[in-house]
């Protein structure tokens, strides 16, 4: 079994469940069970369009046998199964989940990143990251710290994953 985690973000429809709704069908794939949630986020919309909808954003650490493009895969399957929409880069999406690291990977193929290659920069993915992992040790991602003047945008919620 690997450790991998994902980055869950919506920003489109009922933002919460379709957060939820990924959970429960990443905790469903074969060989993988989601181990911890982290809080859910209300955030600013970085690089994005104005006017766009704000995003709840969240992070999951799972266990998993899928390698990591299979994995990616069931993600893209499951965005797909909640009706997720690419019309342009960045577009208000109803649920985006990005493969953020999967332990003893590390591979920059177009089609997959791992690390990804922008985490380090998003206070929307290092926050939920930072709660997953406290120490920052994160498996083959030592936490850099959050970008101090991104972190504003990042508001804590009540609300839960599951
Ligand atoms: N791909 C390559 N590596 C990966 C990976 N590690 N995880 C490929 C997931 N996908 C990966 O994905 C396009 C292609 O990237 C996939 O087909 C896959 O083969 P996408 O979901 O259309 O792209 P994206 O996730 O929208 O963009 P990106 O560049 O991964 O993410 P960014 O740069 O983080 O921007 N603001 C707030 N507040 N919250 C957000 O969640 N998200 C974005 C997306 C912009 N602003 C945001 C948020
Ligand atoms: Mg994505």
């Amino acid at each position: 079994m690997a450790e991998a985690v994902i980055a869950l973000g919506s920003n489109l429809g009922d933002r919460a469940g379709n957060l939820r709704a990924a959970v429960q069908a990443l905790d469903a794939l074969p060989q993988t069970a989601v181990l911890q949630c982290s809080g859910v986020y209300e955030t600013a919309p970085v690089d994005c369009a104005p006017g766009d909808g704000d995003y709840l954003n969240a992070a999951v650490r799972l266990e998993t046998a899928m390698p990591p493009a299979l994995l990616l895969g069931a993600c893209l399957g499951i965005e797909a199964s909640q009706g997720r929409q690419r019309p342009f880069r960045n577009a208000p999406r109803t649920l985006d989940l990005d493969l953020i690291l999967y332990e003893g990977a590390a591979q920059t193929d177009p089609w997959l990143t791992v690390p990804h290659p922008r985490a380090a920069a998003r206070a929307f993915v290092l926050v939920p990251l930072w709660e997953l992992y406290p120490d920052g040790a994160a498996p083959g991602f030592p936490l850099p710290a959050v970008p101090a003047d991104a972190a504003d945008g990042v508001r804590r919620t009540d609300l839960q994953l599951r």
